[in-house]
């Protein structure tokens, strides 16, 4: 590796670099109990997607269909994680993080028949025992995208049944990774699950139809519900709870019209998961939006859904001004010298601040929130050894004040998770789009610490200096 990770904190004393990054003294972010570390998911880093008994996922079989994947890109090796695990682990323990967000892929532990694959099993088991021995604090998403494809033979999503298989999945995962695991959160983001894999097809399955979208929605999230006292019967130590996406629409008028769109954008990105989550019910205006597309509802589905949580994850990324379509929905209405992403996601940390805020007021049971991702993507250079993103420190500078306005607002949120720990398979972006605050060489899987992984290290560091 260009830096020898296990010696990074030493090697960053509080001055030897001028530091845009850290916050101002009165933040809440220098409290001990913020968590703060990185997040990533199995399909995008572990790569080794035949090994040990590994099943095909939807993302191998969606990555592998030309035209679905920018150049082709595929998670066939992605950084190698499966292999290099170890390492990886010392370079997160080597930048001092706290914590680490990673979830484990369904198709390697289980077969079609619900069989336990040991050597995937024990993968996971290698790495959290590790993580644990390091001090890290672990949260395990059971469900980061990877649907093994041979259920999605059977309807994947659309089919009830994978609902059921899912709370399987997670009581095997309970049962044989008990102990070293500090948090579980269920599925990540059944937004884009639901509308990106069946609604517009541009994720895997890549099924296009918006019933379907809200049908795939309902067992998401009857598999979340189902799942929980799961957790809870095998894991009583641990935090039990969901992640999910949210998207702040603004009004690009005060035209009642805009602020109607304004305020469907929001039904359809945060209340149509955070509602039934929280309300135990869908909003009704969703179905305003997209008519005739009620999904099937079975008793007690509902409050299954609604299971009471522990924590609730919030990935946020940017903002998306709308007006009205002039009909019932909204459309964008994209802002002029607006500053932008290598995904060309507009940088509004206000975003954050006034979403977090809003469910405050909204959900009287909101649980304590950890911000379960939240980082841009550059397009990173390494240059004699290093790599300056500059963007993306500033960037999480804006965003962590965000946070910090949004806890003295008094929301309730315990950590902070970068997206991501490393550079990886970004999905139908592929390799192209660069998220991690660590470098990764594709060609020869180096890793390169960036700039911005050194101030958040120099932070923490700063911070456990002060007790
Ligand atoms: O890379 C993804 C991640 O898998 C889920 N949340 C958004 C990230 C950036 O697009």
């Amino acid at each position: 590796m260009a830096n020898d990770s296990s010696a990074v904190l030493d090697a960053i004393s509080p001055d030897s670099i001028a530091d845009p990054f850290t916050p101002p003294a009165d933040s809440s972010l220098w409290q001990k109990n913020f968590l703060l570390g990185a997040a990533t998911a199995s399909y995008q880093i572990e790569g080794a997607v035949r090994e040990d008994g590994r099943l095909p996922s939807i993302w191998d079989t969606f990555s592998a269909t030309p035209g679905k994947v920018l150049a082709g890109d595929t998670g066939e090796v992605a950084c190698d994680h499966y292999h290099r695990w170890e390492s990886d682990v010392d370079l997160l323990a080597g930048l001092g993080l706290e914590a680490y967000r990673l979830s484990t892929a369904w198709p390697r532990v289980m077969d079609e028949a619900g069989v336990p694959n040991r050597k995937g099993l024990d993968f996971y088991k290698r790495l959290l025992t590790r993580l644990k021995e390091k001090g890290i604090t672990t949260m395990v998403t059971l469900y980061h995208w990877d649907l093994p494809q041979h259920l999605e033979d059977r309807g994947g999503w659309l089919n009830r049944d994978t609902a059921y298989r899912f709370a399987e999945y997670a009581d095997l995962m309970s049962r044989e990774l008990t102990g070293l695991v500090d948090a579980w959160a269920t599925l990540n983001e059944p937004w884009c699950s639901a509308y990106l894999g069946y609604g517009n097809g541009h994720h895997a399955p890549g099924r296009a139809n918006g019933r379907y979208a809200t049908q795939a929605m309902h067992h998401l999230l009857l598999a979340h519900g189902l799942a929980v006292p799961i957790l809870r019967a095998n894991d009583p130590d641990s935090q039990k709870g969901i992640v999910a996406n949210v998207g702040r629409g603004t009004a690009n008028s005060d035209s009642a019209a805009d602020q109607r769109a304004a305020h469907l954008f929001e039904v359809q990105h945060n209340a149509w998961i955070l509602d039934p989550l929280l309300k135990g019910a869908y909003p009704q205006d969703l179905f305003e939006l997209w008519p005739h597309t009620e999904p099937l509802v079975l008793e007690g589905d509902m409050e299954t859904i609604a299971a009471p949580l522990d924590f609730l994850g919030i990935n946020y990324y940017f903002r998306t001004n709308v007006e009205s379509d002039g009909a019932h929905g909204f459309t964008e209405a994209p802002p002029e010298g607006v500053e932008r992403t290598q995904m060309g996601w507009e940088v509004h940390p206000d975003g954050l601040r006034d979403l977090l805020i809003g469910f405050h007021g909204t959900y009287a049971n909101l649980p304590p929130i950890y911000i379960t991702e939240n980082g841009m993507a550059s397009d990173d250079k390494v240059t004699d050894g290093k790599v300056d993103d500059s963007q993306r420190i500033s960037f999480l500078k804006r965003h962590l004040a965000a946070v910090d306005q949004a806890i003295k607002a008094g929301v309730k949120i315990r950590g902070y998770f970068l997206w991501s720990l490393m550079d990886n398979f970004e999905w139908a972006f592929g390799y192209e789009r660069r998220f991690g605050i660590v470098h990764v060489d594709y060609g020869t899987q180096k890793r390169t610490i960036k700039r911005s992984a050194e101030l958040v290290t120099k932070f923490l560091k700063e911070r456990k200096a002060r007790g």
